[in-house]
């Protein structure tokens, strides 16, 4: 039985994927080369540091470890640049009204993101105390698809994995909740998040308990 959600950040209740392209896309180009949208997908949900190797990789290009710290420190300030003008606006739509039909149902709800500005987005956008629990990425020291970020929301809240439903827009998170022994509602694509139990494009008109019975089978 369901009785605990663990919502992803990025792609689920905000779209900051495009302000992550777009610093990490600066960063490149001041390096001499340039990485497309279709290459950004394998980014989401992927940790900083990971995120910054994989694009060096494909760019042909090998630093230092100490460059590397900086190079990491350039782009989340670009980031930081761009975020900061976020509001309740930017929330995606769908997400309020299924937020009230979850507290209404009285489901416990946590956040799973590897992002270390992750509560400084919800505080952008006014949704900080929509959740009982944070898990982010000043509490990991693994990012997705390694289990550890939804485990410890679990945990946080006090239910076990079989408790608990994950809500994902990026294969490494679907997989991420999948190896923690849960559940996942993919948002976005049903070609692309194929291990998802259930996917909808996003959360507009998308009813608990129907949600439930799907899912509680
Ligand atoms: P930061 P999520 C992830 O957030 C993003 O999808 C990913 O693109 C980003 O690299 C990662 O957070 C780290 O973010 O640089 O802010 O610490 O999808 O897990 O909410
Ligand atoms: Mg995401």
């Amino acid at each position: 039985m369901i009785k605990a959600f663990l919502f992803d950040l990025d792609g689920v209740i905000v779209d900051t994927a495009i302000y992550h392209y777009q610093a990490w896309k600066q960063m490149a180009n001041n390096l001499g080369f340039d990485i497309s949208e279709e290459f950004n997908e394998q980014l989401k949900g992927v940790s900083r540091m990971d995120s910054l190797d994989i694009i060096l990789k494909h760019g042909g290009i090998e630093v230092s470890d100490e460059e590397k710290l900086a190079l990491a420190t350039q782009k989340n300030e670009n980031y930081l640049n761009l975020v900061s003008k976020m509001s309740p606006a930017d929330i995606l739509p769908g997400v309020g009204d299924f937020f009230v039909q979850v507290k209404q149902e009285n489901i416990k709800i946590a956040l799973g993101s590897v992002s270390k500005n992750a509560k400084l987005i919800l505080e952008g956008i006014g949704m900080l105390d929509d959740f009982d629990s944070i898990i982010d990425g000043t509490k990991i020291s693994k990012g997705k698809p390694d289990p550890e970020v939804f485990l410890k929301g679990a945990e946080e809240l006090g239910f076990s994995p079989a408790e608990c439903l994950v809500f994902e827009d990026a294969v490494a998170g679907v997989e991420s909740a999948k190896r923690a022994g849960m559940k996942a509602v993919g948002i976005g694509k049903e070609d692309v998040l194929t291990e998802a139990d259930v996917v909808f494009e996003d959360l507009v008109g998308v009813d608990i308990h129907d949600l439930l019975a799907q899912v509680n089978q």
